[in-house]
């Protein structure tokens, strides 16, 4: 039922255009709800769990009907899902691009389809900017820059002389990889306390997370500190670091990012020193956004989340709400 349900959509496309409605509007009046269709990029950790409830949840609130398609972690799927929002003509599209390159052609289709276009979560790479009317989400480049600050601290507090880094990386070619990565090599690279002495990528999965971990602790034995690019894959490379015997933000000091409450949890623990938010929660401010795009509005290029960081040295964790995700 689900599967036939999941391809509905694609039919009543067809249909429309093989009926020789193409074209036609898709409402015959403007009481109609504006329909956005969303194609959202997995289902890989909490953060994006939480991520797609704030969408759907934020939808419902608005009034907005809302096309969902779960690309499950396939660029392709995700442009397939784009190409049904098209045929189906919606009133705007959002999506959160899983990597920053190879949505030109699609959005080319989007905009001569007259559909503006948002992204959401994470940026494309691309030299047409007509292709999209706005980004929201995190300046991931200040999430960084935030983790790098955070270890400052840490060393001053430590004392340490030196301290070897390795870092476990998302998906490869993501903004949030890209960003995460550059904005902490800002706050650190000159320093000479600090050598980043490998980095691999875990695709923001957490049983990645363990493997590299796994991979990083057989390849170096002097390992002080880890920035991991997310709460998922942390809590896999937790699991290596107590298999080998080790405890998590004692021997290996230990900075993520995302704010899941499983992190927040750990923080308070002591196993891990440093959670930079990142916030997912941002279904209401897509909603606002594709309001002003379908009523013809300009937005603007890029919307930021306000976020936080929260670190061993806060007084107030104890009395920090529920993450929500
Ligand atoms: C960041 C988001 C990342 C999260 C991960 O905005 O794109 O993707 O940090 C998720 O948890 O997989």
């Amino acid at each position: 039922m689900a599967k036939a349900l999941r391809v509905l959509p694609l039919i009543l496309a067809l249909l429309l255009t093989l009926g020789g409605c193409a074209g036609a509007p898709r409402r015959d009046s403007e009481e109609e709800a504006l329909l956005l269709g969303f194609a959202q990029l997995g289902s890989e950790s909490a953060w994006r769990l939480g991520n797609t409830r704030s969408v759907q949840e934020a939808a419902q609130r608005a009034g907005i009907q809302l096309m969902y398609e779960n690309a499950e972690q396939k660029q392709e799927k995700q442009i397939k899902a784009i190409r049904s929002f098209i045929a189906y003509q919606v009133d705007v599209i959002a999506f959160a691009p899983i990597v920053e390159d190879g949505w030109d052609t699609v959005l080319m289709e989007a905009r001569e389809a007259g559909i503006p276009v948002l992204t959401t979560d994470r940026m494309i790479h691309t030299e047409d900017e007509s292709l999209y009317a706005g980004f929201v989400g995190s300046d991931f480049q200040a999430e960084g820059e935030k983790a790098g600050q955070f270890l400052l601290r840490k060393a001053q507090e430590m004392g340490a002389e030196h301290l070897n880094i390795v870092e476990i990386s998302g998906t490869i070619d993501s903004t949030p990889m890209k960003q995460r990565g550059q904005g902490f090599r800002n706050a650190i690279q000159d320093d000479s306390r600090f050598t980043i002495v490998a980095s691999l990528s875990g695709d923001f999965l957490r049983s990645k997370g363990k493997e590299c971990m796994e991979q990083l602790l057989a390849a170096h034995s002097d390992i002080d500190v880890l920035y991991s690019h997310n709460d998922a894959m942390t809590l896999g490379a937790i699991e290596a670091i107590e298999e080998k015997g080790l405890e998590p933000g004692q021997d290996i000091v230990i900075i993520t990012v995302d704010g899941e409450q499983a992190a927040v949890d750990l923080l308070k623990e002591g196993k891990v020193n440093c959670v930079v938010e990142c916030t997912p929660l941002i279904g209401d401010t897509i909603m606002e956004l594709a309001r002003k795009l379908a009523a013809g509005e300009s937005i603007e290029r890029a919307t930021y989340s306000e976020e936080r960081v929260f670190t061993e040295f806060d007084e107030d964790l104890d009395s920090l709400p529920e993450r929500g995700y």
